[in-house]
């Protein structure tokens, strides 16, 4: 823990495989590092596959390198359930920072559960925040609630999206128009970037969540960087214009969420216990699943001193 303070990426690599293999390991670990949290500011990178967002998030990093800014990266893929393409495509996007101490580059996958991906995610941005990173980077493709809900716990959140045929209307449908603070068009080189930031500018304008104040909308070309200066800038203003209040008024909302969450986990966990295994626990699922018990009858079996009592109690 103390070789974490101190800077050691050793440490910290360690540290994310525990916590990825054991949401539970973070019980050691958080009341160590609880007081400390909070310096880094963290910023989501999503949109549909392909996007550029990798492309993207290397020119960020490099603009916020020159800069003097140290920068951790989490690229997470909920899709591929193993080391598969997009995490290589990561690799081989953001490789150049691979050797760059300021920047420390760690890629997750799901290991079946997409919960537990979202929730090992949330502990990895905080253990990237006390190693001392100024600015922490969330990848992810922007497709599924996972996703949502680890955009859920940055403090800004970039939408990606690109020029070609219906990926506007898609990301509409995924919820994407709801979580951005900054919407960018990437591969603005393709035909039809102008258009379509036009077209997503009427789509947001009707939106209420932005009816006070409208998120910018930029062209960017991952490739070879045209735009992300602007980018870099707008994350910037953002993070001025949100100020140590409201950046804390989102993260107190955040860490409550976040606590539910967690409760909810551990409920399951415990379930699973009491259970035993998971055949014993399918088969007491099975009365519920083919509907010949209702689920509060079942949870009152299950914790008898819970708080779900008939009211003729
Ligand atoms: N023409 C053009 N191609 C780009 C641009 N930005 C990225 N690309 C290309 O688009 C492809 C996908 O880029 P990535 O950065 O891997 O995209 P991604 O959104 O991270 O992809 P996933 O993580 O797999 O969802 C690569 O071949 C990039 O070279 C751009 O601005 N213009
Ligand atoms: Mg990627």
């Amino acid at each position: 823990m103390g070789r974490l303070l101190e800077g050691s990426e050793i440490a910290l690599a360690k540290l994310i495989t525990l916590v990825e293999n054991n949401p539970a390991g973070m019980t050691g670990v958080m009341p160590m590092i609880q007081h400390r949290l909070g310096k880094a500011f963290c910023i989501g990178l999503t949109g549909p596959p392909g996007a550029g967002k990798s492309s993207l998030a290397s020119q960020v990093i490099k603009a916020l390198r020159s800069a003097g800014a140290k920068v951790g990266v989490i690229a997470v893929d909920p899709t591929s359930p193993f080391t598969g393409g997009a995490l290589l495509g990561d690799r081989v996007r953001m490789q150049d920072h691979y050797l760059d101490p300021g920047v420390f580059i760690r890629s997750m996958a799901t290991r079946g559960s997409l919960g537990g991906l979202a929730r090992a995610t949330k502990d990895v941005i905080k253990l990237m925040d006390v190693f001392g990173f100024d600015y922490v980077l969330v990848e992810t493709v922007g497709v599924g609630q996972t996703e949502l809900d680890i955009m859920q716990t940055t403090d800004i959140t970039v939408v990606v999206l690109v020029p070609e045929g219906g990926d506007g209307v898609q990301a509409m449908k995924a919820g994407l128009m709801e979580i951005g603070d900054i919407f960018v068009i990437n591969k603005s080189d393709r035909p039809g970037a102008d258009s379509m930031a036009v077209q997503l500018q009427g789509v947001l304008q009707m939106n209420p969540r932005y009816a006070s104040a409208m998120p910018p909308v930029m062209l960017t070309q991952g490739t070879d960087g045209k735009g992300v200066a602007e980018l870099v800038e707008a994350v910037r203003a953002r993070q001025a214009i949100l100020g140590d209040t409201d950046l804390e008024e989102r993260r107190r909302e955040k860490r409550n969420l976040e606590f539910e969450e967690i409760l909810k986990w551990a409920v399951v966990e415990e379930w699973k216990g009491l259970a035993g295994s998971d055949e014993k626990l399918k088969d007491r699922l099975s009365e519920v699943v083919e509907g010949s018990k209702d689920p509060y009858t079942m949870l009152r079996e299950i914790f008898p001193y819970g708080c779900i009592r008939p009211l003729t109690d």
